[in-house]
């Protein structure tokens, strides 16, 4: 499948199936992050910078997936945070986070998850075609779905976006990179939202924000940074319970800038980081 067939779904998917496959993967490794987390977590490596942590239960969280996938889809695809890339010919590719909240799991914070999505076309979430994925809260089990066209939900029950009255009575999640420079010019974005929203909550896992979203439980999210493997489930979760899921400047979500929430204030929340140049453009030479 060629970069041309950007998104074409192969005949014969059935999105409802491969839902339920995400489901039991993300729980599977749930148990084993869950069962096995010591008392006293140790990091195994450092990855961007000095405090963007790897831990063995990452690495084996994300072993326990990809040799589940092997043998149920060994055909397909697959791209994780932790390991190197599997090729595939199905045109499908599974999209894994371990651990997603790797600094809420080492310091024992409960806002971490297991995030597992299948997508087809190229691995890129700006282009690829969500088809389905699960966002599986380790600590309090609780368990978001979506399938392309299915809907979301939680545990069973159907989920739909707030419909907040304005920007300034809206509750939005946010959060911020592993390196300093970074995190300065987010505090400055910060400092332009902050008057405007009603409130911020950084929980510190892109994967269950986007889910929260989907709930209601936030009205709004944005962050720039993420990674592919952060969107991908959550943010069909937000997706198929009304969100708009997007990026800035006609873009679509990607580590320059992800935002999700209900239209119509997501336009104004857009309007407000554009303004402010929080994708790194407009006058501003820091990152
Ligand atoms: C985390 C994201 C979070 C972000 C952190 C980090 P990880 O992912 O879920 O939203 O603020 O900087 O990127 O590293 O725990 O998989």
């Amino acid at each position: 499948m060629s970069d041309d067939d950007a998104g074409a779904v192969p005949p014969g998917t059935d999105v409802e199936e491969l839902r339920a496959l995400a489901r039991s993967l993300a729980r599977e490794a749930g148990a084993l992050v869950r069962e096995g987390r010591p008392a006293r977590v140790e990091v195994a490596a450092t990855k961007s910078s000095a405090v963007d942590p790897v831990t063995a239960m990452d690495r084996a969280s994300e072993e326990l997936l990809r040799t589940r996938l092997a043998a149920e889809r060994p055909d397909d695809a697959i791209l994780g945070e932790e390991g190197d890339d599997v090729p595939g010919t199905s045109g499908l590719t599974w999209v894994l986070d371990p651990i997603d909240g790797t600094v809420n799991y080492l310091y024992g914070v409960s806002s971490y998850a297991v995030s597992v999505a299948v997508v087809a076309g190229p691995p890129d979430p700006e282009r690829w075609t969500a088809l389905a994925g699960c966002v599986h809260s380790v600590v309090d089990g609780r368990t978001w779905t979506a399938a392309r066209g299915g809907g979301a939900e939680r545990d069973g029950r159907a989920l739909r976006v707030s419909a907040p009255p304005s920007l300034a009575q809206s509750l939005v999640g946010t959060g911020f990179g592993y390196a300093a420079e970074r995190r300065a010019r987010q505090a400055e974005v910060l400092a332009e939202v902050l008057p405007r929203v009603r409130d911020i909550r950084r929980l510190g896992a892109a994967a269950i924000d986007l889910c929260l979203v989907a709930e209601g439980a936030l009205d709004l999210y944005y962050e720039r940074g993420i990674n592919a493997w952060d969107v991908a489930a959550g943010g069909l979760v937000a997706a198929e319970a009304g969100a708009w899921v997007g990026g800035l400047r006609g873009r679509g979500p990607s580590s320059t800038m992800t935002v999700a929430g209900a239209v119509p204030v997501v336009a104004e929340l857009v309007a407000l980081l554009e303004d402010a140049g929080a994708d790194g453009r407009e006058g501003v030479t820091r990152s």
